[in-house]
């Protein structure tokens, strides 16, 4: 039997990521051939497109996926998969399936396939979403054994140490999306001691959103993601690493309350106070958009750059509050995302420069893309993901004027969610319910909607 031909999409930012390398190695060792280069569409069976962060070209390549397979004589398929596809409906105007969840049980179903009628009939598997199923149940199974130790650069290396987040951040996809598992602990040794002993100074990157993947100290390991909690209760694990990164989120208690990431004050203190002793540097998130951004972002110049000495530096990261999938925000009012512009983020950080020069800003990501984010997930139908894709708005524009551009186009529904009207993507099942209910009844949102609960099956 010959096997069966595929074709990987992934955007021009994902090719050199470490997905994508899981995904080439799930297509070998799964027996499948891949088709390096799948303009031709008689060449290849299978599209599979790997979707994660939403923008215009993203969606592009899913579209060009079906364009060629319709060009084609064989009815290929078109399957998109990645985090995207946890709200991913839009995604389906192009794609014949989505793969919800992780994709290591469907490629070793895909290998047995012998022709692209049996992979059209894997649709029928719980984690797979087509327009008319009623019931997703993403797939939560993670064969560790099969990732790969990826060299991502002549001395970095990626290597997955686990999925998911105990934690339950009310902004975070992870945290509700997957149950939380984690890398055996002999297989990370394993990849650190190969990345010792094959690579003079190299680097590895434990890939995970918990602070677990180092198990033992090792000048070999990258630049962690870590939690604050973490890193002040057991940071003498974590002394090697010189630049680590945390997502602080919040600019006050109150607001990383909001949030469900309550690191008390004092606790911000005391973690500034030990990367100092400890001489590390670091990366710190915040996120802007929730109520009174712009008088936590001044509370916070007032009070924490006072801890801070020249060095270690901090630099600072915003992003914009995005409401995703399956979080408790996923309802919420895209016009009530309170905007930072540009000009008063500059003036902000002028103030805290005022304070302590130890601490640097990056740019933010732009508004009113954001916003186009925020509503593409939104979409289901055909045009309105088409208008989307021909609207990507330029880096500069506002979210206000994004948003009111979408209501001239009479997407205006995609901004306000009418409370009871089900929202695209609740058809997929994750397993933190009631605790999703909970954060957004003690934030006030209206309640997350369930399509199953709306409508007779
Ligand atoms: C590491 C990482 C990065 C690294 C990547 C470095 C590198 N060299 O690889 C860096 C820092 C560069 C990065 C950048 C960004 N990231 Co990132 N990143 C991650 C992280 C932590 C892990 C990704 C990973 O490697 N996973 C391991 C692999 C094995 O998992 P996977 O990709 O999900 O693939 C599995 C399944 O999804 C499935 N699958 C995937 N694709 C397909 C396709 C098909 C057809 C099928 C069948 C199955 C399938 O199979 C795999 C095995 O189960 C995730 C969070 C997470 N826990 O996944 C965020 C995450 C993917 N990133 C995210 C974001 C937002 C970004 C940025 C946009 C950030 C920014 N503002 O710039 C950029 C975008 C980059 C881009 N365009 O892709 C978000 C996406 C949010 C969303 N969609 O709701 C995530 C989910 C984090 C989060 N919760 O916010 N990221
Ligand atoms: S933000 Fe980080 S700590 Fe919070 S749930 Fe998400 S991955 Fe976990």
């Amino acid at each position: 039997m010959s096997p069966l031909k595929v074709a990987l999409f992934t955007s021009s930012k994902a090719e050199t990521s470490y997905s994508t390398r899981v995904l080439e190695q799930l297509i070998k060792i799964n027996g499948l051939e891949l088709v390096p280069d799948p303009k031709d569409p008689d060449s290849v069976d299978v599209f599979l497109c790997s979707n994660h962060d939403p923008s215009a070209e993203q969606i592009a390549y899913v579209r060009k996926a079906r364009k060629l397979a319709n060009k084609g004589t064989k009815g290929q398929v078109v399957i998109a998969g990645g985090f995207e596809a946890f709200g991913g409906e839009y995604l389906l105007n192009y794609a014949d399936y989505l793969v919800v969840g992780e994709g290591f049980n469907f490629f070793e179903r895909l290998g047995k396939c012998r022709n692209t009628d049996e992979v059209r009939e894997l649709a029928d598997l719980p984690y797979c979403w087509t327009k008319d199923k009623k019931r997703v149940e993403p797939s939560t199974d993670v064969y560790y054994d099969q990732l790969p130790l990826a060299k991502t650069g002549e001395k970095t290396y990626y290597y997955l140490a686990g999925r998911g987040c105990t934690y339950k951040c009310a902004f975070c996809e992870t945290g509700f999306a997957y149950p939380a598992s984690h890398t055996p602990e002999n297989m990370i040794e394993k990849a650190l001691t190969y990345v010792e002993t094959h690579t003079k100074g190299g680097r590895i990157t434990f890939v995970t959103n918990d602070s677990v993947e180092l198990h033992r100290q090792s000048p070999n390991t990258n630049a962690l993601s870590m939690r604050v909690m973490d890193y002040v209760r057991q940071g003498e694990n974590y002394h090697q690493a010189s630049f680590i990164h945390f997502g602080i989120e919040g600019w006050t208690e109150e607001q990383r309350k909001w949030f469900a990431k309550p690191i008390p004050d004092e606790m911000i203190k005391e973690f500034i106070l030990r990367l100092i002793e400890r001489k590390q540097q670091a990366e710190l998130f915040f996120i802007t958009g929730q109520p009174n951004t712009l008088a936590g972002m001044n509370q916070f110049a007032e009070t924490v750059p006072g801890y801070a000495k020249p060095y270690p530096r901090f630099f600072i990261k915003t992003t914009r509050l995005e409401p995703s999938a399956h979080t408790p925000f996923w309802s919420y009012h895209l016009d009530e995302i309170e905007s930072v512009t540009e000009k008063e983020r500059k003036d902000w950080y002028n103030y805290l420069q005022g304070f302590n020069k130890a601490f640097r800003v990056f740019a933010m990501l732009a508004n009113a893309r954001s916003a186009w984010r925020c509503a593409v997930r939104r979409t289901s139908t055909l045009e309105e993901t088409e208008w989307f894709m021909a609207n990507f708005p330029p880096a500069r524009t506002s979210s206000e004027s994004f948003l009111e551009r979408l209501t001239e186009a009479g997407f205006g529904h995609l901004i306000r969610w009418p409370e009871g009207r089900p929202l695209p993507g609740t058809q997929v099942v994750t397993p933190y319910r009631s605790l999703r209910d909970k954060l957004a009844e003690r934030r006030g949102m209206p309640p997350v909607t369930y399509w199953h609960d709306t409508v007779q099956v």
